[in-house]
């Protein structure tokens, strides 16, 4: 787990020589549904979860940005006026980038010591990358005293990641860790931004949501992730729709002539899946359990597997063994091409469902997975109080 607040100041204290001005965390994601909707305009709906990454800071008179994390050495350093993209590479480009992205926006950004502390697991296809640009988004907000309000930085974070770490990704990451609340999903329209937190309490049904890491590490920087995007495009343009928000599923059979074969699986699985979260959204307002998600939350893994090709086989043998366990519902959960996936059990299985799948790996010769238990937790917020 990450650092309580306190060791963190002490950390920070003890590798920079002044104490932080404040310590600001922000959640890692599951998206329970509405994968790769994001960027064609449609809807999602994720949690924030229960791990975090934390950071301290202070604001520095000299134009200096120094970002360290714990437990590891030397901090890397960079004066703010040289931030460019291509500039760094690892974490600390998601942490750069926001100061560059605070900058690109008129905002005088000072120099700053950041220490950086998390367990979201890194390429599990949980927003690790996200978690740290929120964290950091509040502290510079803060300390820069720009003041923006929670939906602007969602797209200033989203530019960080794009424009200055190089994945072109959607909005959907920073909007669940800025926006989501403990205890909570996520309705969010891409489209107009319009959002509203669903109650999601699983517990009190007697059910767990177990993230199952396959440890098959993804990364959206590199091609299959663009490729997706650049064949929703083609499949718009082929319909004539400024995005494929504008269709609905009989109408794009209908159209089916009109695209290439690519572009019309990719179109079916968005059209399909903007459909799916609304109706998980529906019956989740109207108080229906959530133990009766499973099958719409397995026509969303098929989908992707088969019409969006980004599940793998490590993200299917989880769905699978999960299923064959008894789980209510698995599906994929993130981008893809390896990562994360989920299964909604009765708590009392969970034990079971994870020797299963722990054994299903083994079987198949894949390396061992990670799996944990997750619960709605609380978006990106400041942890200490302020002086
Ligand atoms: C990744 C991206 F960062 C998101 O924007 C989204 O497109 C997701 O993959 C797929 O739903 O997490």
């Amino acid at each position: 787990m990450s650092e309580p607040a306190g060791d963190i100041e002490d950390a920070f204290a003890a590798m920079y020589g002044v104490p932080p001005s404040g310590v600001w965390s922000a959640p890692g994601r599951v998206n329970l549904i509405g994968e790769h909707t994001d960027y064609n305009q449609g809807f999602v709906f994720p949690l924030a979860i229960d791990r975090r990454a934390r950071v301290a800071a202070a604001p520095r008179s000299d134009g200096r940005l120094r970002m360290a994390t714990t437990g590891n050495g030397q901090p890397a350093e960079i004066r703010i006026e040289d931030l460019a993209p291509g500039k760094l590479d690892g974490w600390s480009r998601y942490a750069a980038g926001v100061h560059w992205a605070f900058g690109l926006r008129g905002v005088e950004v000072p120099g700053m010591d950041l220490l950086l502390d998390s367990d979201v697991p890194v390429g599990a296809g949980l927003s690790s990358s996200a978690a740290v640009e929120c964290a950091v988004a509040l502290a510079v907000n803060e300390l820069a005293g720009a003041q923006l309000p929670p939906e602007d930085l969602v797209l200033l974070c989203q530019q960080a990641e794009n424009d200055f770490a190089g994945a072109p990704t959607g909005i959907l990451d920073q909007s669940a860790s800025l926006l989501c609340s403990a205890g909570h999903g996520l309705f969010l329209d891409c489209r107009s931004r319009e959002s509203r937190l669903v109650p999601l309490n699983f517990a009190a049904e007697g059910m767990q949501l177990l993230v199952i890491d396959t440890k098959v590490s993804h990364a959206h920087d590199s091609g299959g992730y663009a490729d997706r995007r650049r064949d929703c495009e083609r499949a718009a343009e082929q319909l004539g729709v400024e995005s494929l928000r504008g269709i609905g599923l009989p109408e794009l059979v209908l159209a089916a002539r009109q695209l290439d074969r690519n572009a019309y699986r990719r179109a079916r699985h968005v059209v399909s899946e903007n459909a799916r979260v609304q109706s998980v959204v529906g019956h989740l307002e109207s108080g229906k359990p959530v133990a009766k998600l499973g099958p719409v939350l397995a026509s969303s893994h098929e989908s992707l597997r088969d019409d969006f090709d980004v599940s793998c086989p490590e993200l299917d043998l989880a769905v699978e063994a999960s299923m064959a366990t008894g789980a209510a519902g698995a599906r994929m959960t993130g981008g893809g091409f390896g990562g994360s996936a989920i299964a909604l059990v009765r708590a009392a299985d969970a034990g079971r469902l994870e020797n299963a799948v722990v054994r299903a790996f083994a079987n198949a010769g894949f390396a061992p997975p990670g799996v944990f238990a997750v619960t709605p937790g609380a978006g990106a917020q400041r942890d200490t109080l302020r002086r």
